[in-house]
């Protein structure tokens, strides 16, 4: 896509949400730190989203973690959003944080474990029905730690089972995605733990389930674009968690670690008119941020998905298609290589200015002296992190 005013639509209209959790503490298991001015609730994580999207105008959304953003009134959290300029997004169901699901959640052996679980799910379809959200964004902890614990297959039909449930309980424009992981907390098996596992799920289940791609859920060296072009042509691509790593599932800053890799999956994006709404694709963090601030990070992160998706707008289809066609390799390498080695900087501030919001979403943030703010007014209560 040439030219530039295109380009610039297609930056306008994208959309990237963010997720509630990562405004609150978190860290490693060796460590929780703190951080002033932390959210202590579902509303103050939803304030947190709306400042996010205040200085980058492409964030209108947040996704819930339940029962971490538990309230007593969803259909009031969603009016909160709204008054703040956004709403509320897909819905997280957690089913890995209390005792009873030691050998898993929907997975269990344990008939009565496997429909606590299953109540959990279908309560957060629940939740959507006050909400107004699209997506229920469903990932399992479930897997086994050592050979023979239980059997793979009847976990398989376990899972077969809960899915079914809550697929058939899905109504409107509601959709299931089903995230994959490869190993963690489970280390001998898990059971999605990859995208042909889910992707056999949904084609089982049909159309409104989807794959969701968690970016830092693959072995290293694993061709995520691929998996992306693969999903989209198949119209199973739901949606992204992104996030960067360099070891595992590090949960850092989208397009810290490997830039390139974003861009990558950006093309593919593109030339799949995976931008497109009607292509269905949600495109949402999923992070952590340990040590740096939250809001800028996660400012940052927005910033570093549009510029991966400006560059990956400007690659020259027609150009790029010739080359493919005329068996030009080299030619085709220099098409995305000009493409991503083009400053977009400028291109996005423009953008900014076009949209009324300051070009420089960064230095806007840190001028507004919104986080002394926060901290000064956000004493006493209980910060909010994995847990509340
Ligand atoms: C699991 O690692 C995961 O990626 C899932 O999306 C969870 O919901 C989220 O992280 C929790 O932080
Ligand atoms: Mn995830």
């Amino acid at each position: 896509m040439a030219d530039s005013q295109a380009v610039r639509a297609a930056l306008r209209a994208q959309r990237i949400e963010t997720p509630s959790w990562a405004f609150g503490d978190s860290g490693t298991r060796f460590k929780v730190f703190t951080q002033p001015g932390a959210p202590r609730d579902a509303y103050e994580k939803v304030d947190d989203a709306a400042t996010v999207h205040q200085y980058t105008g492409v964030a209108p959304s947040v996704a819930l973690h339940i029962p971490w953003d538990k309230v007593d009134d969803y259909a009031a959290l969603a009016v909160h959003a709204r008054d703040r300029g956004i709403s509320l997004g897909a819905i997280n169901p957690n089913v890995f944080q209390e005792d009873d699901y030691r050998l898993g959640s929907v997975c269990n052996p344990d008939p009565a474990v496997r429909r606590k679980a299953l109540g959990h799910l279908l309560d957060c379809v629940d939740v959507m029905d006050a909400t107004g959200s699209r997506d229920l964004s469903l990932w399992f902890a479930d897997g086994t730690n050592y050979p023979g614990q239980d059997s793979i297959a009847a976990r398989q039909d376990r899972l077969s089972d809960a899915l079914r449930a809550v697929y058939e309980r899905l109504t409107g424009d509601q959709r299931m995605l089903l995230e994959y992981k490869l190993f963690e907390p489970a280390f001998y098996a898990t059971d999605v733990p990859d995208w042909g596992t889910s992707f056999a799920h949904c084609v089982d289940l049909g159309p409104r389930a989807r794959v969701l791609v968690d970016t830092g859920h693959h072995a290293p060296g694993t061709n995520i674009e691929f998996i992306v072009a693969f999903l989209l042509h198949r119209s199973r691509l739901g949606g992204f968690h992104f996030n960067s790593r360099f070891y595992a599932d590090d949960d850092l800053m989208v397009g810290a670690a490997d830039p390139f890799q974003l861009f990558r999956i950006m093309t593919e994006i593109v030339l799949g008119a995976g931008l497109d709404p009607a292509a269905g694709v949600a495109f949402m963090l999923d992070q952590c941020h340990n040590i740096e601030p939250r809001i800028p990070a996660l400012i940052r992160s927005v910033l570093n998905v549009q510029e991966a998706t400006a560059k990956a707008l400007l690659v020259d289809a027609e150009a790029l298609r010739k080359s493919q066609m005329d068996g030009d390799v080299l030619g085709a390498n220099e098409v995305m290589m000009d493409a991503y080695n083009t400053d977009v900087r400028p291109l996005l501030a423009r953008l900014r200015e076009d949209m009324g919001i300051d070009p420089d979403p960064l230095g806007a943030y840190r001028r507004s002296g919104h986080q002394d703010r926060i901290a000064a007014q956000r004493v006493g209560g209980t910060a909010a992190g994995w847990g509340a």
